[in-house]
């Protein structure tokens, strides 16, 4: 443990590090061979006779047809939510199986920092402890300004420092869902090691969006946005006309939004990205590179919108109070106030049927390095054209996540860009070298990297 020269401006008793990973008993080269061979092949969720029959009984055959016609037309599975599962990892709390568990001690009315770290491979996860508010007080090891929350996803090489205050002598449960709810991690905390907690069920397995998909949300019911959908209500409000999902499809298992994109461009260029969302960086209209067309690339998000306040697929309206990016403000005053002198666009970038993952289109092995001048503020805009979240992870240097209050814009290493949506975030080149910068789910790494050069 390092500990920080002037002390943390919080108290508390004692302190544990949570690490959570996910574990696998097959060679990794295997798993990513099944991978590059069948991009579902550890995905056991795809729909089944009896969902549909729920879902036809619930909503009636012409919304069953609506929502399924829509979907499939697109190829793509509204259920793609981890590309490795619960079917091949088993979800430790440090390194333990849920079956055992790890614990941690407290004597009633302490006050308990808990330093959560994932570290897993592929895997986000969704924590609470039943029973405990959690108070976020530092995130990537920089502190922020507390804020009281009954849940919060954390992404790959993500950390989040929480302090909880158990009143009463009884066991809780620390209880981290994977994101696509294939199975959970387990700790416990507890004033007695004999004494354990009931573990709550999953929830149900989430449902992407057209949000998550980067779709242009204007024609929908605005409020049923932030919903997942449910077999039902959004897409009966979609106007399909407006979306030409004729000659532009090719591809098993994604989707060739270039029609859309064509079938709407003027309506498309009069739109201005972002309106609305001062301190959520640039407003500038969202434009595809020439290198993001091609067989590499099987989804571009036609509309991506800032979703700061959005916690994400399967964690919507779940009666919780969720920990969002929107939450998130330094502790301290922004530590570099300056203006980014140049702007620059990364778009996240795949072909999920084939299992090839890239930046604007272009993988590593393609891509020059990324420039930027020491000494220079500049501003990155992190752009979701795929279906899965990916954790971005600079090296050397702080991102300075834009989340609403340009004062207090809190540092981060790794942040999460969720399907079909953008991010940005300000960095301030000072530290020379070159420096990895790469998604940190381990199996989209080998394309979803750029070396940055500072000089
Ligand atoms: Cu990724």
């Amino acid at each position: 443990m390092i500990d920080p020269k002037e002390p943390p401006p919080y108290t508390y008793d004692r302190d544990y590090v949570v690490m959570l990973s996910d574990w696998t008993d097959e060679d990794p080269n295997v798993v990513y061979h099944k991978l590059k061979k069948l991009s579902h092949y550890y995905n056991f969720r795809e729909r089944t006779v009896s969902d549909a029959m729920k879902e036809v009984s619930e909503g009636g055959w012409k919304k069953f047809w609506q929502n399924r016609g829509m979907w499939n037309d697109m190829r793509m599975s509204d259920r793609d939510i981890s590309d490795v599962t619960g079917y091949t990892y088993t979800f430790l709390t440090n390194g333990h199986a849920p079956a055992d568990g790890w614990s941690g001690l407290f004597n009633k009315g302490e006050k308990v920092l808990l330093r959560f770290i994932n570290a897993a491979a592929m895997t986000f996860f969704d924590v609470r402890i039943p029973g405990l508010k959690m108070t976020v007080v530092a995130a990537d090891g920089q502190y922020v300004q507390p804020v009281s929350v009954d849940e919060f996803r954390i992404g790959v090489a993500e950390t989040y420092d929480v302090i909880v205050e158990p009143s009463s002598e009884q066991a809780y449960t620390i209880f981290s869902q994977a994101i696509d709810r294939s199975g959970y991690a387990r700790g416990t905390l507890t004033p007695d090691p004999a004494m354990t907690a009931e573990v709550p069920p999953m929830d149900a397995a989430p449902l992407l969006t057209h949000g998550d998909m980067g779709m242009d949300m204007s024609s929908m019911d605005h409020s049923a946005m932030g919903h997942d959908m449910n077999g039902g209500s959004n897409t009966s409000t979609m106007d399909h006309s407006k979306m030409d999902m004729g000659g532009g499809m090719k591809c098993g298992g994604g989707m060739d939004m270039s029609a859309m994109n064509n079938s709407n461009q003027g309506r498309m260029g009069q739109r201005e990205m972002g309106d609305g969302m001062a301190g959520y960086g640039s407003n500038r209209k969202v434009v595809h590179a020439e290198t993001e067309f091609g067989p590499h690339v099987d989804m571009r998000s036609e509309a991506p919108q800032y979703r700061l306040n959005d916690p994400g697929v399967g964690l919507r309206n779940n009666g919780r109070k969720v920990l969002t990016y929107a939450d998130l403000r330094n502790f301290n005053k922004t530590p570099d106030p300056r203006e980014p002198g140049r702007e620059i666009d990364l778009h996240l970038t795949g072909n999920m049927s084939r299992y090839m993952w890239s930046i604007n289109g272009i993988k590593f092995a393609d891509a020059e390095p990324l420039r930027l001048k020491y000494g220079e503020r500049v501003r990155i805009n992190l752009i979701n054209d795929t279906m899965m979240n990916h954790p971005m992870h600079l090296h050397g240097m702080w991102s300075d996540l834009e989340t609403g209050d340009a004062r207090y814009i809190p540092r981060k290493h790794t942040a999460i860009v969720q399907p079909g949506s953008k991010i940005s975030y300000l960095v301030t080149a000072d530290a020379k070298g070159s420096w990895a910068y790469h998604c940190h789910l381990v199996y989209h790494m080998l394309g979803m990297f750029r070396k940055v050069v500072v000089s």
